[in-house]
């Protein structure tokens, strides 16, 4: 089967969940065709046979104050359908990934060389972008006209339900880790050169937007460092990223945390981290606090969105109300006080993790793909 697979290139967790799923796909013998403006991040990592990367120009003109990607991406789509004879589209973050897909197939089926596409939501599409007036329309319009959609939560599936008005079926398929990759490594020269003491590590990933509300993790590890010895890495860069490094520095703490930027060996940090924090405001899964659980890493998370899905309070971690920076707190002190805890959390972090391994989820896409392209074959109409 040859899969197109759109999605964003960048750090973000929907264009890393997409370039997993297509190098766990090109691994049991697809042909996999990403089809983006730039070569997806964890796609720089290695060579795989089965994997073809398309990249998406958008020239510039004068006129343009806005490059038409949605328009670029389309004709891309359609060149790389019949160029290469795809079977099946799969869209990862509806906009406009969707939208474009829907006009391809259309120009398509004139032709009829018009195949199947699924879109599979992963949560700002949604909760945040999606749903704003500006784009309310056309995302519900090409959610509707997928072949077949997908939530990567149960609570992002209620969240779409709520929002938009949807025809369909919406498949919850979790997203998914690696372990193979994502474990805990023996790197404790590295974590002996960043807590020379023995200072605990706290950890933070993210793309460092308004809505992973980033201060809450200084002013929460802030509180855990009145009572512990400890060190924090923040990993990623966005838009906050200055503002915290400024809060960090105006309540004294800048020594003690260090700003990594963006990083690609995320599971060597992981490995030598003991808590993970993901105060969020909004989080329809959060992939990042999977894969630190896959390392060995308890959470402590807020209570938005999917996040309940993945971390079990009590068990891997705890979560608490968004804001609730002293509940935050108390918890990380409770699970990083001594050795023996810590390890409790630990290994229930993993064994939880073990649940969303990619071998458990990776078939739920298979089926779903078999599914559609045998329908989209049953009930083919000519373009009238
Ligand atoms: O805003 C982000 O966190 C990035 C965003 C994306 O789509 O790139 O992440 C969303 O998709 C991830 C992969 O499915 C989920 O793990 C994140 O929870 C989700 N982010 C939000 O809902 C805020």
């Amino acid at each position: 089967m040859k899969i197109g697979i759109v999605c964003y290139p960048t750090f973000g967790g929907s264009g890393v969940l997409a370039t997993e799923l297509g190098i766990a796909l090109s691994d049991k013998g697809y042909e996999v065709h990403f089809i983006t403006y730039e070569q997806p991040v964890r796609l720089t990592q290695g060579f795989h046979p089965n994997i073809y990367f398309h990249e998406v120009k958008v020239p510039t003109y004068p006129l343009f104050d806005f490059p038409p990607y949605e328009t670029a991406l389309a004709s891309a789509m359609v060149n790389v359908i019949v160029n290469q004879q795809l079977d099946l589209l799969h869209l990862h973050y509806a906009i406009p990934h969707a939208s474009a897909a829907y006009f391809a197939r259309q120009i398509l089926k004139k032709s009829g060389k018009d195949i199947p596409f699924i879109t599979t939501l992963h949560g700002t599409d949604i909760t945040l972008v999606g749903k704003d007036a500006t784009y309310a329309p056309v995302v519900t319009f090409s959610i509707n006209e997928s072949d077949a959609i997908t939530a990567v939560s149960e609570n992002l599936k209620e969240e779409t339900l709520r929002s938009f008005t949807i025809e369909k079926e919406i498949h919850v398929i979790p997203n998914f880790v690696d372990v193979k990759r994502f474990h805990q490594t023996d790197k404790n020269h590295f974590k002996q050169m960043l807590a020379p003491d023995g200072e605990r590590i706290l950890v933070h990933v993210s793309n460092f937007r308004t809505v992973k509300r980033v201060p809450d993790v200084v002013k929460i590890f802030a509180e855990v460092k009145k009572e512990i010895p400890a060190k924090l890495l923040m990993i990623g860069d966005g838009p906050d990223r200055q503002n915290v490094e400024e809060l960090a520095r105006s309540m004294g703490l800048y020594s003690d945390v260090r700003f990594l930027g963006k990083q690609e060996q995320i599971s060597e940090i992981l490995s030598i981290s003991d808590l993970f924090l993901l105060p969020s405001q909004t989080e329809s899964f959060g992939l990042s606090a999977l894969e630190a659980m896959a390392c060995s890493v308890p959470v402590i998370s807020s209570n938005a969105g999917g996040l309940p899905e993945i971390n079990v309070h009590g068990k891997t971690g705890f979560l608490s109300d968004v804001g609730d920076i002293a509940s935050m707190a108390n918890h990380a002190i409770s699970i990083l006080k001594d050795d023996e805890t810590l390890l409790h959390f630990k290994k229930a972090a993993i064994a939880h993790a073990r649940k969303f391994e990619k071998q458990h989820i990776i078939p739920q896409y298979e089926k779903l793909y078999e599914q559609v392209i045998a329908d989209y074959k049953t009930n083919r109409k000519p373009c009238s």
